[in-house]
């Protein structure tokens, strides 16, 4: 018997002591979450975190409460059936159980509504991208600066380390500016997922769906589609590709100057500038 308890705690302290050692990586929550970049994803990995906490203190007074019955109350050779409580019902213990329980329910719904009134509120000044998702790929559109992303990338960081050697599509986005995703899909339904951005979101045909996100730190994240949607639905990876904003504000202006459009972001010279502001006197003039 002690044998088996034994084994028992050396498995949790086994278990306990793995927890701890990848908490103390930051490419990985030891709960299972990357590490949150930007203010949607801090709040679904905080939210998830108090939760988790939660359920943890649950169990182990579950469990706690279990094995103290077990050893408390088992049978021995001085006990009769006569010794054996008789009481059926407790009210006070009752009402803590009915209470406790609807008071964390209750906790837990408000704060999961403060994060989809979160996630679901896109700020006015976003810039926008259109996701359309196809069986096996993704189209990455940026509708007001008339660009898409034609190219892929099989040399992309976070795709190596997951042993991800296919080519793929990057989004490229500013760092510390908001990003508003509307999403679709052409063919089957699909979903967009960025787990360190906080982003997961279905893209359903003829349906636009959106997520917004505001990257803090530069790099690349991996993405990839999380909907079942055909046979190489598990190689439907993309990424995403944070640049410091003027880095950002040159690239699409290079893009821009691929397809012969004017740039976007290149400042305007200072005569062109006087040039506006006399016409717009003169248009305010004539209104009056
Ligand atoms: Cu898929």
């Amino acid at each position: 018997m002690w044998r088996w308890l034994a084994s028992i705690l050396t498995v949790a302290a086994t278990s306990i002591e793995s927890a701890f050692a990848a908490a103390a990586t930051e490419t990985a929550h030891w709960g299972g979450f990357q590490t949150a970049n930007g203010p949607v994803a801090e709040f679904v990995v905080g939210t998830y975190n108090i939760v988790f906490w939660i359920c943890l203190a649950i169990y182990i007074l579950v469990q706690g409460i279990i094995i103290i019955s077990i050893f408390a109350f088992r049978k021995r050779k001085n006990r009769t059936e006569k010794d054996a409580a008789k009481f059926s019902h407790n009210t006070g213990i009752e009402i803590l159980w009915t209470v406790i329980p609807v008071i964390i329910c209750m906790f837990i719904g408000i704060k999961a509504y403060q994060g989809i009134m979160f996630i679901k509120t896109v700020p006015e000044d976003a810039i926008a991208v259109d996701v359309i998702g196809y069986q096996f790929n993704w189209d990455f559109d940026y509708p007001d600066h008339d660009i898409s992303i034609p190219f892929t990338d099989a040399n992309i960081a976070p795709l190596k380390e997951a042993g991800i050697n296919n080519p793929v599509k990057t989004m490229v986005v500013p760092q510390g500016k908001n990003v508003v995703l509307n999403i679709t899909a052409k063919d089957v339904l699909h979903a967009v997922y960025v787990p360190a951005l906080g982003i997961k979101s279905d893209a359903i045909p003829g349906r636009i769906t959106y997520s917004w996100f505001n990257a803090t730190e530069t790099g690349d994240y991996l993405g990839q589609c999380a909907e079942l949607c055909g046979p190489n639905h598990g190689e439907m990876y993309f990424n995403v590709r944070v640049l410091p904003e003027a880095e950002w504000e040159a690239w699409v202006d290079a893009e821009r100057k691929k397809k012969g459009l004017e740039p976007y972001y290149a400042k305007i010279p200072a005569p062109t500038e006087v040039a506006v502001e006399d016409n717009s006197v003169g248009v305010s003039d004539v209104q009056e």
